[in-house]
């Protein structure tokens, strides 16, 4: 652990209080030096008000921790281990536990009882506030599942802000796409049955919330359930401008679900947003 030497001084004072350890006397002699590990150090630290007052970034930085100060959250990190990138990203909130998700999911949560053994989460930043939002799921086999996401209040608890029943195979969905004010983003939806397995894309953004549902596309459908009727659906869009490009390819195939019959057949779909969902 390498000690950092930052010179972005903030001017930043720690308070510390007195208490037992230290009963203060000394409004007359309110200039202190200060020693650490047996070192003294060439910060004076002073009385005023009945507490100690030092820089926090040399202290810190006496004890090998660094610091760093952000005016925009109005918020000071002090990170006792400088190889994590402090505070930029929510690294100071205590972090969640998948016991504390399962206990959401029963508590919050539409059905009665839920197969939790394939429960998974991740901490991720959906909307504008500081606070990581929680998004869950819950694996229940090939093609069954939910998808539960989860808001942080101010007093700390979670709140259930959407439940669906996908099955979802990446639970982070990734960087947002900016639709008008909207933060989008997509969750990919495993489902199906014997003899069919689909890929749905799900757009969806956090209003007021709530989640919304912007547009749903098929990314993939294999069909396998007829002999003589197997066919391929393959499918992707772009959101450029407010607007939805989608392409969907189909192509028949022979029973051995590789020999392609006859001619595939593209189709292209344009959507414009109309300040809720896409529409076509
Ligand atoms: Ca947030």
């Amino acid at each position: 652990m390498g000690k950092k030497t930052g010179k972005k001084s903030a001017g930043i004072i720690l308070l510390l209080t007195a208490g037992a350890l230290l009963s203060g006397p000394a409004k007359a002699d309110p200039s202190l030096n200060l020693w650490i590990d047996g070192k003294q150090q060439d910060t004076r630290v002073e009385w005023r008000d009945g507490k100690i007052m030092a820089p926090l970034r040399s202290l810190a930085e006496s004890l090998e921790a660094s610091v760093s100060w952000d005016p925009k959250r109005n918020r000071v990190y002090v990170e006792s281990d400088p190889g994590d990138s402090p505070g930029q990203n929510g690294r100071e909130d205590a972090k969640v536990t998948l016991e504390q998700v399962a206990s959401w999911v029963k508590q919050q949560g539409a059905r009665s009882n839920y197969y939790l053994e394939g429960l998974s989460y991740e901490e991720v930043q959906l909307d504008e506030d500081d606070e990581l939002e929680v998004i869950a799921g819950i694996d229940g086999g090939v093609h069954l599942g939910q998808f539960f996401i989860f808001d942080r209040n101010a007093s700390g608890s979670y709140k259930l802000l959407a439940e669906k029943n996908w099955k979802v195979e990446q639970l982070d969905p990734g960087a947002a796409k900016d639709v008008e004010s909207k933060k989008v983003f997509e969750t990919v939806e495993r489902t199906g049955g014997t003899g069919i397995d689909v890929y749905y894309a799900h757009l969806w953004y956090l209003d007021n919330g709530a989640m919304k549902e912007a547009w749903r596309g098929t990314l993939k459908e294999r069909f396998a359930m007829v002999s003589g009727g197997h066919s391929l659906l393959a499918g992707s869009y772009q959101v450029i401008n407010n607007m939805l490009y989608s392409w969907e390819t189909f192509t028949r195939l022979a029973d051995d679900d590789e020999t392609v019959v006859g001619k595939p057949e593209t189709k292209m779909k344009v959507y414009r947003f109309d300040g809720t969902k896409f529409v076509e």
